[in-house]
């Protein structure tokens, strides 16, 4: 829009007319000057040898550089489905939410807001993410429980299978035990006699066994009477799973270790001591 006035002028430079008797004494007689080299609204001023130029600045155009680009049109600058929206001067793009940044030219790293639930593990990618989900979850974020028992049937040994939401169970048959059915029950039916009971210790099992018994199966009868718990001269015989004390004349309870009173009336004869 300028042409040359000077030699080598540059944008944004002042040249100011001066009457040095020579080269401007003509037109000094018309007008003088100090002119800043610049360009109008909405242009930028472009350098070239000895000259320059005004274009138009980004998201203008016409003559005057005045009109709007509608660079919606023009250019369509929202890259990955962004939707352009025009306006006077510059233009503005609504992203997808997988992309960002003026254009939707950034991809959204999604992980920052932890998008997979139940501890799945996130990795973004180019335009979307993936989350890598434990074996209890599925779905785009981990948020679907796994049927397990449609999925794998995991119960062994005829177990049936529950599923429930994030996990599973089973109910096993007769004789298996374990959150997969895959260990031998012992105690089903208990081995342990005498109400012993039965409890699984590493891959077999052990009996406690109630008082009077003893053995792996609780199935010896243990004799009280070695310890001699009679008092007071009683005799002691043993049961199974029990001991019985006679007691003297003078003395009863079940070890024989209250006075009988002068007062008390029946036999006090023998008593049968068992803690079972
Ligand atoms: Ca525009
Ligand atoms: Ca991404
Ligand atoms: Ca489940």
């Amino acid at each position: 829009m300028y042409g040359v006035m000077y030699p080598n002028v540059q944008c944004g430079e002042v040249h100011e007319a001066k009457n040095d008797g020579r080269f401007f004494h003509i037109i000094e007689t018309f007008f003088s000057f100090s002119s800043l080299y610049t360009c109008g609204t909405n242009q930028v001023c472009k350098n070239s040898a000895g000259s320059y130029t005004c274009i138009c600045d980004v998201g203008w155009q016409g003559v005057s550089c005045l009109d709007d680009e509608d660079e919606c049109v023009t250019s369509s600058p929202c890259q990955h489905g962004g939707i352009c929206l025009n306006s006077i001067g510059s233009y503005m793009c609504n992203c997808q939410n997988e992309w960002t940044g003026q254009d939707c030219q950034d991809d959204v790293n999604e992980c920052l807001n932890t998008p997979c639930d139940h501890a799945g593990s996130c990795t973004n990618t180019n335009g979307s993410y993936m989350c890598a989900c434990v074996q209890e979850w599925s779905g785009t974020n981990c948020q679907m429980d796994v049927d397990e028992c449609k999925l794998t049937n995991p119960c062994l040994n005829g177990g049936q299978c529950n599923n429930k939401v994030g996990s599973y169970d089973c109910d096993c048959t007769v004789g298996w035990r374990g959150s997969n059915c895959s260990l031998i029950d012992y105690c089903i039916p208990t081995p342990c006699n005498n109400s012993g009971t039965c409890q699984h210790v590493n891959k077999t099992y052990m009996c406690t066994c109630a008082t009077g018994w003893s053995g792996t199966n609780c199935n010896q009868d243990v004799d009280e009477c070695v310890s001699g718990p009679c008092l007071n001269n009683g005799n002691c015989t043993n049961l199974a799973g029990s001991f019985l004390c006679q007691c003297g004349s003078n003395w009863t309870g079940q070890v024989c270790d209250s006075q009988v009173s002068a007062y008390s009336s029946g036999n006090p004869g023998k008593t049968i001591a068992s803690n079972t």
